[in-house]
């Protein structure tokens, strides 16, 4: 019943190269497809009972690294992930009027320089993305780092109701399609060409990180430790702390080391996978060797655990995605290991508040990473919660002329209509609250240390 509808779909693209990657990519999509449809349970591609926290064997310390150098940096290309469904976050402001994106080829640009390499720099784009990363990148045409886009799939919404994809209204790519989710990075790696062009210039090993983690730099031991053992794949996992939500984590199933997102856990098992008993954060920094890509590759469509994804569009229709998670690979490759990695390599921006974080004092700009400042208060960032009215960005970007001074602050939250004037300095535990219909601004060169304040500027002291 699928093929009138996507037959309709591609007929519409007037490119023929183009429709031939779309008719590859339907395929794919019609195999998750039908993997869907005939799991038992619809909503959960694990069984619950097969699943446990992992045998600490198989996740090394990366303290006991041994720490020798490696030559391999010449068979080394990275790549970031940086597809999705919103605009590509990447090209936001961090510090310095630099983005994320500028802040990685920065990273990279100053390994090679370091290191006297040249590690080429992949970025997989989305339709949504795509646009903002050019944007970004064509101003480096002329740098030492190579960099290579390739755009990742796009796969047909289906309508929750009829489990069809939309024949209308095709030419709004937002409505009708969606990238896949980042499990898509093996077949566009692999159909845009650019899998056999890594492998015919000699490169064997891949790293691979979200473009939003800016701790995810090139490490010489983990990669080291990658050849001595002979693994197929390495994923950086770090100790799950409270803030650790939207993600994933290493797990055992039925003796291999497998990915539990948040998204697979059965709503009776919340609790459990919130607590303490899986430890082990997915960092997306993964290690993966080419040759076994290619491999496992061309054993078929890799098979990787769905996770569907219900939205509701702005007319009210409700449609549903099925998309996949890179980490999932784990389980198609030999000697897959995990490496418990300090925090620092695991620096995520999938909030606004995330966001405050990496733009403040908190951090200084060292060759593109961002260094923990060490006059920071308390060893660790503070806890801040930006309420609803902070939630979208261009909200985020109007609310503070600039971002405070949070070095000596240790809790902020925030909720109702705030905005913030220029050099403001938050320190100790803050709270401010604007009740419904009320505004809060708070004044240029105010210091608010451990204050409430609410209504029309009251301040009590905590
Ligand atoms: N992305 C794509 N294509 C997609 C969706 C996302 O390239 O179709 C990129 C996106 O640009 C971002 C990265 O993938 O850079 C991560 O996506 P995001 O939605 O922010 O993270 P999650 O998919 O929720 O989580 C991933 C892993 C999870 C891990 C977490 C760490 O799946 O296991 O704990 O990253 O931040």
């Amino acid at each position: 019943p699928m093929s009138p509808e996507l037959n309709k779909l591609i007929a519409t693209d007037p490119d023929l190269a183009s429709r031939k990657l779309l008719v590859a990519e339907m395929q794919s999509f019609l195999t998750i497809y039908n993997r869907y449809i005939s799991q038992p349970n619809q909503n959960l591609s694990l069984d619950w009972t097969k699943v446990s926290p992992p045998s600490e064997q198989r996740i090394v310390r990366y303290e006991t690294l041994s720490g020798s150098p490696t030559d391999a940096l010449s068979k080394l290309a990275i790549l970031k992930v940086n597809g999705g469904m919103n605009g590509a976050k990447s090209a936001l402001e961090v510090q310095s009027n630099l983005s994320f994106l500028d802040l990685i080829i920065q990273q990279v640009d100053y390994l090679n320089t370091t290191e006297r390499a040249k590690v080429p720099l992949l970025l997989m784009t989305s339709f949504n993305t795509e646009a903002d990363t050019l944007r970004v990148i064509k101003t480096y045409a002329n740098r030492p780092v190579a960099i290579t886009t390739f755009n990742q799939s796009r796969y047909p919404r289906l309508l929750k109701d009829s489990m069809l994809p939309f024949a209308k209204n095709v030419r709004d790519e937002k409505a009708v399609w969606y990238p896949p989710g980042h499990g898509d990075l093996y077949n566009s790696l692999n159909r845009s060409g650019v899998l056999d062009r890594l492998l015919a210039e000699g490169k064997e090993y891949l790293f691979v990180s979200n473009s939003d983690n800016l701790g995810a730099i090139v490490d010489k031991r983990i990669l080291q430790y990658m050849i001595e053992q002979k693994s197929e794949f390495i994923m950086e996992v770090t100790s799950k702390i409270k803030g650790d939500i939207q993600g994933g984590t290493l797990i055992d199933y039925d003796g291999s080391l497998r990915l539990l997102e948040a998204s697979q856990v059965p709503s009776n098992n919340v609790d459990d996978f919130n607590a303490r008993k899986f430890k082990f954060f997915n960092t997306n920094n993964l290690w993966i060797n080419l040759k076994a890509l290619k491999r496992v590759l061309g054993q078929g469509e890799m098979s990787l655990d769905i996770m569907p994804r219900s939205r509701t569009l702005e007319d009210g229709r409700t449609v549903l995605q099925l998309e996949t998670a890179a980490g999932s690979a784990i389980q198609h490759f030999q000697n897959a290991l995990g490496v418990h990695v300090p925090r620092s390599r695991f620096l995520p921006v999938k909030t606004t508040s995330d966001l405050l974080l990496v733009k403040s004092d908190l951090y200084n700009l060292e060759h593109g990473r961002l260094v923990m400042n060490k006059d920071i208060m308390f060893g660790i960032p503070p806890v801040i919660k930006l309420g609803d009215h902070f939630r979208k960005i261009h909200h985020f970007q109007r609310r503070f002329k600039q971002i405070p001074n949070i070095l000596e602050l240790d809790h902020l939250t925030i909720a109702g209509d705030v905005y913030f004037g220029r050099n403001v300095v938050l320190r100790g535990t803050v709270i401010i609250t604007a009740t419904e219909g009320q505004c809060i601004s708070i004044p240029d060169g105010c210091i608010l240390e451990n204050r409430l304040v609410s209504g029309n500027l009251n301040m009590i002291e905590l």
